[in-house]
């Protein structure tokens, strides 16, 4: 087998069908990774939706026997929406990540790399692969940092030169040696705008993230939001973007190659009013086909609470009721209470009592009295 040419076709393959960016690793273990993988479970600074198998993620032929390399690939993603509706004061709207936008990435990558597949199978019938994205053992981040797609951020992301860090990533592990690419020399330098620019501060150090702390992280949460991130939240819904915005490596970056990957305005900064009470139909119609619908519709509506006490929005106060009265989660009951007493009406001080009268959930009722305390009663 002629190695150099199939590696050749096979790059001259993914141009055709849309994938903006190929890189070549070996699948020699990821030491480095390894001891970082520990560290951070050490720290408790991981989400806990990483594999938690940390041999299987630093050792790809525990995942596909004989592993010789591992092909990266990367897509790039719009950052900028077009006609973008606007928040007016009576109706305000949330915001879904950039990674969100578009039909679900998973899917998108997932056709490619079956598309990479299947060229591969044809031309060498007996090749073992196996390929993942997001969800899969590997570090798609170390994986494409190896692989020559990018450095290492900073801000944790991968960047490239051509797209910015506006990029998804995905792999396949073969069982053919192909060339490894040249890893991208770390071209942050002296910046520190990520780090600066955290509005939690979730970034410990260059390129170490404590999850916990990350909003990306906590607006995919399912219970309560720790009082101390409510106001920090501002009108993020799901993800958040500021450690790639201010980035100066993402500047002008923004890429519409993919007709998957256009957001709905509409869906992807929706107005908040109507998601309080969006029936389960309603939400897998228009969320379910975005990444950011993967938890449910319960920590989206949380969030879009919390927007709408971050704008103290008066005019959702009605909403607010109804479902502080009516909603069977108390997540959803306690975190309206709490945005009643944020938005700060005196009038609501006896929507908050007669809620007080009714309740049985001990940590909704904590609720209440958080935001009769922000009423000052
Ligand atoms: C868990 C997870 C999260 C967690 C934790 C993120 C994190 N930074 O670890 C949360 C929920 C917070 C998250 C958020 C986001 N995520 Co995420 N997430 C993942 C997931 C599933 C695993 C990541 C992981 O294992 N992290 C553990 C850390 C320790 O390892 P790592 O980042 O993978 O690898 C790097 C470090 O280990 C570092 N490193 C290794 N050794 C050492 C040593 C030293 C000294 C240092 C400094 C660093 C270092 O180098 C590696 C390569 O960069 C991956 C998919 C996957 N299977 O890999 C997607 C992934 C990383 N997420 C992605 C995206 C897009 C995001 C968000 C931008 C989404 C958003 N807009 O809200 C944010 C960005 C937040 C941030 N600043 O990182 C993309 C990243 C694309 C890119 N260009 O980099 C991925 C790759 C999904 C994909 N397939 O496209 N995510
Ligand atoms: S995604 Fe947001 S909260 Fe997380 S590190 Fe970046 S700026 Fe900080
Ligand atoms: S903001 Fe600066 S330090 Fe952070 S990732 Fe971008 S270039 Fe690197």
């Amino acid at each position: 087998m002629d190695i150099q040419a199939l590696q050749k076709e096979l790059i001259e393959y993914s141009k055709e069908i849309g994938i903006d960016k190929i890189g070549f690793a070996s699948a020699s273990p990821f030491e480095e990774l390894k001891d970082r993988l520990v560290k951070q479970q050490e720290l408790g600074y991981q989400s806990g939706f990483e594999e938690p198998d940390i041999e299987k993620r630093v050792n790809p032929g525990l995942i596909l026997p004989k592993a010789k390399s591992i092909i990266a690939i990367a897509l790039a993603y719009p950052s900028k929406l077009k006609d973008a509706p606007r928040s007016t004061r009576t109706e305000r709207r949330g915001l879904f990540a950039r990674a969100s936008w578009g039909q679900d990435y998973h899917d998108v990558l997932r056709d490619r790399l079956n598309k990479l597949e299947a060229f591969l199978i044809e031309r060498v019938p007996a090749v073992k692969v196996k390929s993942m994205v997001d969800t899969g053992e590997l570090s798609d981040r170390a994986v494409a940092e190896r692989a020559g797609i990018g450095w290492s951020g900073k801000n944790c992301s991968i960047i490239t030169p051509e797209f910015g860090s506006y990029v998804y990533l995905g792999e396949m592990i073969t069982n053919i040696p192909f060339e490894p690419s040249t890893p991208i020399e770390d071209q942050c330098g002296s910046c520190t705008k990520c780090i600066d620019a955290c509005p939690t501060g979730a970034i410990v150090q260059g390129g170490q993230l404590d999850s916990n702390k990350c909003i990306a992280f906590l607006t995919q949460t399912k219970g309560f939001l720790a009082d101390e991130y409510r106001e920090k939240i501002g009108n993020r819904l799901y993800g958040c973007d500021t450690c790639q915005l201010v980035c100066p490596k993402n500047k002008g970056m923004d890429f519409h190659l993919h007709e998957e990957m256009e957001p709905d305005p509409e869906l992807v900064k929706p107005l908040l009013k109507p998601l309080l009470t969006i029936s389960n139909k309603e939400w897998k119609e228009k969320f379910g086909p975005m990444s950011g619908s993967w938890r449910g519709k319960k920590p989206i509506q949380r969030n879009a609470i919390l927007a709408l006490a971050h704008y103290k929005d008066e005019s959702a106060l009605p909403e607010l009721q109804t479902i502080l009265f009516k909603d069977s989660r108390p997540v959803i009951r306690g975190t309206a209470a709490w945005a009643i007493g944020k938005i700060g009406k005196q009038e609501s001080v006896q929507t908050l009592l007669v809620a007080k009268e009714k309740e049985t959930d001990g940590e909704v009722l904590k609720e209440i009295e958080k935001g009769l305390k922000l009423l000052n009663m």
